[in-house]
Formats: C-alpha cells, sequence, structure tokens
C-alpha cells in the first residue's frame, strides 16, 4: 500500500518536506551537528561538495572527505527536530517517493554526532570528547513508537527507581548506542565514554536557574549520584536519545560524540569552546574515512 500524501509529505519538486532533499543527494555516512553554522565548520575540509541544501534550521551539505562521500546536516536543538531529520533521511534511503512504498532492499545508515555537551562529574575535564555507550531520554520521543524491545529496561527502571519517583515527572527511557561504531571509536585514546542524559531544555531541565526556580533544587546532584552497577551520567545535552533511539528503530546504527564544554559540578566553561569542536570535528573525519 503506498504511503498516503498526508503522512509521506513531499515538496512540489519531489523533494522531502522539512529537508527539502532527494534521495541521490545523501550519502550512507551522515554527520549530524546541533548547529546550521558547524555544517561548513565540517566541509570546509571537503575534496569537494556536490549539495548545499538549506530548509529552516535544517542545513545539508555533501561531499567527499578524502575519497568518502559524506553527508553532513544540522538538526537543529532538540529531539523533535531528531524526529524529523531521522525519518526524513529514512525515507529518503528506504522509501520510493514516486511509488510510495517501502523499498524490498533496506539501506543501513551510519549516523554521526558532533556535539557539544555538559559534564556532571567532577573528574570529566572540560575539553573532553566523550563517546556516548548509553543514551537516557528524558524527553519522550520514544514513547510515541512501539519500542519496547530495543531498550535497556534494566537501566530503566533503576533510573525510576532512583531519579523518578525523588525528583522527574517524565519516563525515561534508555536506548544504547551502535555496538560496532562504539568499539570503533573507543579504541583512540582520545575517546571517554559515557552515558549521556538528554533532556528537553537547556535551563531547568538541566538544572539550571537564571529566574524561574527549580522543582527540584537537587535536580543536577542527584544525576550525578546515580549509579547503575559501576555506570554513572557523564553528561547532559539536548538530542542522543532520540538519535540513539530513532536509528535502532529504523534499523540504522548510531554513535555521539561530545565535545565536552561545561563541568555543572565545578562551575567551569571552557575559555574557547571552538578549539574543542574543531578538535572533535578533525578527529572525527579522519576516523570516519576508514569506517
Ligand atoms: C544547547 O546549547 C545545544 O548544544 C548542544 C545541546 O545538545 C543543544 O543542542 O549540542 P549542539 O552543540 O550539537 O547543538
Amino acid at each position: 500500500m503506498p504511503i498516503k500524501e498526508s503522512e509521506l509529505v513531499l515538496n512540489e519538486d519531489g523533494s522531502i518536506y522539512h529537508l527539502h532533499l532527494f534521495p541521490h543527494q545523501i550519502a550512507d555516512t551522515i554527520i549530524t551537528v546541533g548547529d546550521p553554522d558547524r555544517v561548513d565548520k565540517v566541509t570546509q575540509y571537503f575534496d569537494e561538495i556536490e549539495v548545499k541544501v538549506s530548509k529552516r534550521e535544517f542545513h545539508t551539505q555533501t561531499g567527499t572527505y578524502q575519497g568518502k562521500r559524506l553527508t553532513v546536516i544540522s538538526t537543529g536543538i532538540g529531539t523533535d527536530n531528531i524526529d524529523i531529520v531521522f525519518n526524513e533521511l529514512d525515507a529518503l534511503a528506504n522509501i520510493d517517493l514516486q511509488t510510495r512504498e517501502v523499498n524490498t532492499n533496506l539501506k543501513k545508515l551510519n549516523f554521526i554526532r558532533i556535539g557539544t555537551s555538559g559534564a556532571i562529574q567532577k573528574d570529566i575535564p572540560i575539553n573532553t570528547i566523550l563517546a556516548t555507550q548509553t543514551a537516557i531520554g528524558f524527553d519522550s520521543l520514544l514513547h510515541f513508537y512501539k519500542s519496547e524491545t530495543i531498550q535497556e529496561t534494566k537501566i530503566a527502571s533503576e533510573v525510576a527507581q532512583q531519579l523518578v519517583q525523588a525528583s522527574f515527572k517524565s519516563r525515561p527511557y534508555v536506548i544504547n548506542g551502535s555496538k560496532k561504531l562504539l568499539k570503533y571509536f573507543s579504541s583512540f585514546e582520545e575517546i571517554k565514554t559515557g552515558m549521556t542524559a538528554t533532556n528537553v531544555g537547556f535551563y531547568a531541565p538541566q538544572g539550571r536557574v537564571l529566574r524561574a526556580d527549580l522543582q527540584d533544587e537537587n535536580f543536577i546532584q542527584k544525576l550525578s549520584d546515580f549509579k547503575y552497577k559501576k555506570q554513572k551520567i557523564t553528561n547532559l545535552e539536548m538530542e542522543t536519545s532520540g538519535i540513539y533511539g530513532m536509528s535502532k528503530l529504523l534499523g540504522h546504527r548510531a554513535i555521539s560524540l561530545n565535545a565536552i564544554l561545561a563541568n555543572r559540578i565545578t562551575g567551569e566553561f571552557s575559555k574557547n569552546p571552538g578549539v574543542i569542536v574543531e578538535r572533535l570535528i578533525k578527529f572525527t573525519l579522519d576516523k570516519i574515512k576508514d569506517l
């Protein structure tokens, strides 16, 4: 059965609705970044750029880096945007936009997030590069999908016991990143691995107070104290749980690489955030070409 026009929405020119892309314009390995301005910072190292398309916060460039074809796309902020970006990239790879039928042979895409994040453990210094092994989603995105079988339910119930009853009104979900990509990236000494919490905002949802008070003023401390076996939550950001969830649901691989810009326990913020982001970009490009 073809997917209805109201569900698989296309632009007049036949491209996918929000990303404004056609299937031939994306590579099988895709770098996602939050900030649209970061796309140029990645593709400045490319041999050549064949595609440049922008719509809203979704800026896409496809080209080659040392002979490897790559797409770089900005997602903007938040897992609500991740829902759009990952469904539409998957549609470009796995749905025939003309017949509106799902392809028989499904493609497996590789996603690498180059993101920024704040540490919530004292011993993770700013300027660390951290690969997320496990993502804890305090957002609700995955609960709208049939996703029980892909979740790490033991950790989720531990999160519920240690944190939810005490502090949060959400129902966190827990998803691991791609084993293959995690093994590959964590084999380099520049990389630390950790457990990343994703939440729906930058201020109260990450324990920050400007003028509006927190529902629980010990929020960050409680997150920082959480323990599952020997694992602790290492950092907080706003996209990784959605990326891991959508990738697993749709049969793709994903890894989230985080440049640690802040330490929320010591109160420090990087004096020169551009430098660590640049280092992460160069590291990622250098390693990705051998994937
Ligand atoms: C908040 O400032 C944004 O920065 C982090 C958060 O996840 C959020 O998107 O990541 P990016 O720098 O990749 O956007």
